[in-house]
């Protein structure tokens, strides 16, 4: 059976997760906290060419581990389980753009509310990471130091970060304002779950596949940002979405 390496909580591998489920392909999952899952990634991508990433190293997860060999990237994990899935250019063009003016910055966004949150760290650690990692809890402020520098997750990061997800939720709800259901016409499709997944760490949809700290675990400032992302038109599309179609 097909190995989904993936960093339980990132929303990549979510994507990948939540597609592969979708489409009905058999896979195991190998879970590995950040840092730790660069020793499992470069094992599995031995050999293979080296992979250049805008917004991730080159060990980035998800990665598929097949017979035939790996397969790294959310959106090639889903074209080798099924190529019709992420549908035509039209619905390929969106994801990709997801991938590249969405996904890192929502990553920025709710890594700085994590490490400004004490303790919630230690937590994404505690529910998401297999037995043998959990110490890893322990040694959080040199793991927080290293991903802070590495992803500069820093205050004028985030404010940057939150500034580009508003204006992908500015299009999202642009294109929602015509009062389709889905982001493409009528029916759900991949750039829905593309979308809903990599909104996810802002969003917190009670409906996602790995332990996401509790809204109410964060501040008044993260709070605030939560709850204004699912009160619009794009967050609300995003939450029903996981409601409707996650399981
Ligand atoms: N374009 C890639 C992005 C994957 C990505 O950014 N993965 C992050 C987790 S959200 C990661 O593995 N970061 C650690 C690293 O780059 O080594 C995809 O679609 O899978």
């Amino acid at each position: 059976m097909d190995e989904l390496i993936v960093i339980p909580f990132s929303h990549f591998c979510e994507k990948a997760r939540w597609g592969l489920e979708r489409i009905g392909h058999p896979f195991r999952e190998t879970g590995a906290m950040p840092v730790l899952h660069l020793r499992v990634a470069k094992r599995a991508m031995a050999g293979a060419p080296r992979r250049k990433e805008k917004h991730a190293s080159p060990y980035a997860v998800p990665i598929l581990v097949t017979p035939e060999g790996p397969v790294a990237g959310s959106t090639a994990i889903l074209d080798h389980a099924d190529p019709a899935f992420c549908g035509g250019e039209k619905t390929r063009a969106l994801i990709a753009d997801f991938d590249d003016r969405l996904g890192p910055h929502t990553r920025r966004v709710a890594y700085y509310l994590v490490f400004t949150t004490p303790g919630a760290f230690g937590a994404l650690v505690r529910h998401n990471a297999p037995w043998w990692q959990r110490p890893l809890a322990l040694a959080a402020p040199l793991v927080v130091g290293r991903m802070q520098r590495a992803m500069r997750i820093d205050r004028e990061g985030f404010e940057r970060s939150r500034a580009r997800v508003d204006e992908v939720l500015d299009e999202v709800d642009q294109r929602l304002a015509d009062g389709r259901a889905y982001l493409e016409g009528d029916e759900f499709g991949a750039a829905d779950l593309a979308f809903a997944a990599l909104l996810a760490p802002v969003l917190l949809p009670p409906e996602y596949g790995a332990w996401l700290p509790p809204v109410e675990r964060f501040g008044p400032e993260g709070r605030a940002l939560v709850e204004e992302i699912r009160n619009r038109p794009s967050g609300r599309h995003a939450l029903r979405v996981y409601r409707e179609h996650r399981r």
